[in-house]
């Protein structure tokens, strides 16, 4: 095959491909049907909008036909020029085929989501474990059982064309489509929220969106109004410290953890109760980017984490999350170890109540258009299931208001669940009728309970047969007030207990971040009432942040309780799979092509995608004699892309090094061409795995990397720079290259 996605000399798959086929030079002119989906899509599956299966294939509801047509199926002969009166004369009103197609146009966008308006999608199966069989009723966790699911990951402040490595919460939404109906895990990447009560949720949010008058910043959190709003409300410094970790620059989605947030209340058959909170564990372990990182990512690919999902399905990288639970007994009071169960801004260490494994949810569908499924999919924390119920956590009950209002005002009406990502698959007999957009045709004449002319139907179940039933649930006698129990006023001891847990590097980059958020508001009086929120919190963060601030360290004003360290928060020290990372090769016509191919083959059997960096496009090596793709050259590459580089030439520079045409070209008769040393330096700063063999070395040494520093892997074949390349690869970063300021 030619082009870049296939190497001619051999089977290693670069993702990305654009359509089903390979396009061909000339306008193609022989009339044919539309092309297959991708191998790696997948539709939402052809149920009825009352759940029916319908047989037909997931495809079904895409166009059909070699001809171009209006909307109701009349072929058109030319779609470019409009119906107007003579060649030079006005367009006519009566252009019919016009009017359709630029109204369509007109009103093609819909509102964006309030919160989480830029997200990416995927499809999956969840297998149960039946390790959950005991504590709920739900079918879906019984032994065994596979139960397709849509997810639907996001950042929270951003618009929909906003970049995707902003620091931010991420929002990770599963849509299970189970037997008994669907079932919504609406979760974020922190198990922590900013309020205790809905009813702030727009005060937060407004907060964090752009200001008003000037519509700026977008997609970011270092603003006077995000740090007036959490420096007031102290109630959010918890899921402010996340938010200033790393946990708020994901390296992808699927290095992320998920959270239910919220306890859940799960009901067995035998109507015994428990409390939980669900977990996502993903299996490629979880890692982030470093700040600059990310911030050079937003400019060279603000797409990285939406492109990183998609390629890794395409590649067969499945992204596997096991889903677990934290399980509590049902007491009255609803504490476990002094944390209060209904608190959405307190976590409980894993310390304490080790996460159960339930399930494997694998990721291995890509949707065919981001559209009609990542856009229009609706979730809402009330979709539940048999054997799933809600608590009176004050954050989660106003969520139970929320989401089914605004799918009405952004989908255009009630039938949002008619959509074809939204169908259950699962019988829908529901007497809601009519309304915008209604896509089913319901027959009888009774959408009424009881009825007599519809036969009865449709009619009620008992639990036996799969009903929800709410759990019944005794209220203490209480005065109806705007108040909130006490125990929701310690909002210092596990943001203490968060700093705490976090390894030197971690804590590191946490102080950075404050300073630099801090740092970009314009109000000192802001900066200050937060310093003294991170003295109450831990002097030594405030010492540091208030350094790099230039301001005093404040002393503290509150005595907050010390609780034990739990080491299970801290992201760094494990090794992890490394299936769907990404190696740049930095090679040359002179490189020796047969270690660079060994490379690149020995690489992708270990399912990481390999990229050939070379000084211009095209093939290194003749063509025709298996010459080696080039996937980027000097100028198109940034080390961001990489999560390791080696290099496997002598990085003479390219013929553009010298152009000065490009910010990154070096001065003329350079030895070397500058962007080779700019993506090892870079790399080496975000410490990632550097690693070359042959005219490699003197590359390294050129870009002043220590060849013994931790991370570098130099050596004089191509063998063990790969497979030392891997290993380091599974570790994510080699922090220990830089000593931390906290160790
Ligand atoms: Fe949401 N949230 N939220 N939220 N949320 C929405 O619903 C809301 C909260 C979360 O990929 C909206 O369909 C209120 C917590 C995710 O489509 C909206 C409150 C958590 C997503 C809404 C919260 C979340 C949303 C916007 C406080 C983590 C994206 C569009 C009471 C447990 C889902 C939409 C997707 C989306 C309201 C708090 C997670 C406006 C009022 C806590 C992952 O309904």
């Amino acid at each position: 095959m030619r082009g870049t996605n296939m190497s001619a000399d051999g089977n290693v798959h670069i993702p990305g491909a654009t359509s089903s086929e390979a396009p061909s030079v000339a306008e193609p002119t022989q009339p044919r049907e539309p092309l297959p989906p991708k191998p790696d899509q997948q539709g939402p599956e052809a149920v009825s909008p009352t759940g029916t299966p319908t047989g037909a294939p997931a495809h079904s509801r895409a166009q059909s036909g070699a001809y171009l047509s209006t909307a109701q199926g009349l072929r058109l002969q030319d779609t470019d020029h409009s119906l107007k009166a003579g060649r030079r004369g006005p367009v006519l009103l009566q252009d019919h085929h016009l009017r359709e197609k630029i109204t369509h146009f007109d009103h093609e966008r819909i509102p964006e989501r309030v919160v989480h308006a830029r997200g990416a999608g995927a499809h999956g199966t969840f297998r149960s474990y039946g390790a959950a069989a005991n504590i709920s009723r739900a079918g879906f966790l019984a032994k065994d059982v596979e139960t397709p699911v849509f997810v639907r990951f996001s950042t929270v402040l951003g618009s929909r064309g906003s970049a995707d490595t902003v620091r931010d919460t991420r929002g990770f939404a599963t849509k299970f489509y189970t037997d008994e109906g669907t079932f919504d895990l609406v979760g974020n990447n922190i198990p922590v929220f900013f309020i205790q009560d809905g009813i702030k949720f727009p005060d937060i949010i407004h907060a964090g969106k752009p200001h008003p008058d000037r519509e700026i910043p977008q997609a970011q959190s270092a603003h006077d109004t995000f740090w007036d709003f959490v420096s007031l409300h102290t109630e959010a410094q918890a899921h402010t410290m996340w938010n200033m970790s790393d946990r708020a620059l994901p390296r992808s989605y699927r290095t992320m953890e998920g959270f239910g947030v919220h306890t859940f209340r799960l009901v067995n058959a035998e109507g015994d109760t428990v409390l939980v909170k669900f977990h996502w564990k993903p299996k490629q372990g979880v890692h982030s980017l470093v700040w600059e990182e990310a911030q050079l990512i937003n400019g060279m690919d603000p797409d990285f984490h939406r492109r990183d999902l998609a390629d890794a399905i395409e590649s067969g990288a499945f992204p596997e999350w096991e889903l677990g639970v934290q399980v509590f007994p049902d007491t009255e009071e609803e504490f476990f170890e002094g944390i209060d169960l209904l608190d959405p801004t307190k976590f409980v260490p894993e310390e304490l109540a080790p996460v159960q494994p339930i399930g494997l949810m694998t990721l291995n569908a890509n949707p065919v258009n981001y559209f009609a499924e990542t856009e229009q999919v609706a979730f809402h924390p009330g979709h539940l299931v048999p054997g799933i119920d809600v608590t009176n956590d004050p954050l989660l009950q106003v969520r139970l208001f929320s989401y089914i209002d605004t799918q009405i005002s952004r989908l255009g009406g009630p039938n949002f669940g008619q959509i074809p990502i939204n169908r259950p698959q699962a019988p829908v007999n529901d007497m809601l009728r009519d309304g915008m957009h209604q896509q089913a045709v319901h027959g009888g004449a009774a959408p009424y309970h009881p009825n007599s002319l519809d036969g009865g139907c449709p009619f009620l179940a008992g639990a036996d047969l799969s009903a929800f039933v709410d759990v019944p649930e005794q209220l203490a006698a209480a005065v109806k007030e705007r108040k909130s129990p006490a125990s929701f006023d310690d909002h210092f001891s596990q943001v203490r207990l968060f700093f705490r847990s976090l390894s030197p590097v971690e804590q590191d980059h946490v102080i950075q971040a404050y300073t630099f958020e801090l740092g970009k508001c314009r109000e000192e009086a802001i900066r200050e009432r937060q310093l003294q929120h991170l003295a109450n919190i831990d002097g030594d963060l405030c010492a540091a942040v208030a350094k790099g601030l230039g301001m005093p360290a404040p002393a503290a004003t509150v005595e907050v309780a010390d609780t034990d360290p739990s080491p299970a928060l801290s992201q760094i020290g494990g090794t992890w799979p490394v299936k769907g990372r990404v190696v740049g090769i930095v090679a040359d016509a002179g490189s020796d092509l047969d270690a660079v191919r060994a490379a690149r083959t020995a690489l992708d059997a270990a399912g990481i995608v390999p990229l050939v960096i070379a000084p211009s496009g095209g093939y290194l090596g003749a063509e025709a004699d298996g010459g080696i793709p080039v996937q980027r050259t000097y100028l198109t590459a940034r080390s961001t892309e990489f999560d390791a580089v080696l290099v496997a030439g002598s990085a003479d520079p390219a013929p553009d090094a010298e152009q000065g045409l490009d910010a990154k070209a070096g001065e003329p008769g350079a030895s070397l061409d500058p962007r080779v040393i700019l993506l090892l330096s870079e790399s080496f700063r975000h410490a990632k795995a550097i690693g070359g063999w042959g005219g490699g070395a003197a590359v390294v040494d050129a870009a002043s990397i220590p060849q013994d520093a931790p991370g570098v892997a130099v050596s004089d074949g191509a063998d063990g720079a790969v497979s030392r390349i891997q290993e380091l690869l599974a570790a994510h970063r080699s922090w220990e290259r830089f000593p931390a300021s906290t160790s």
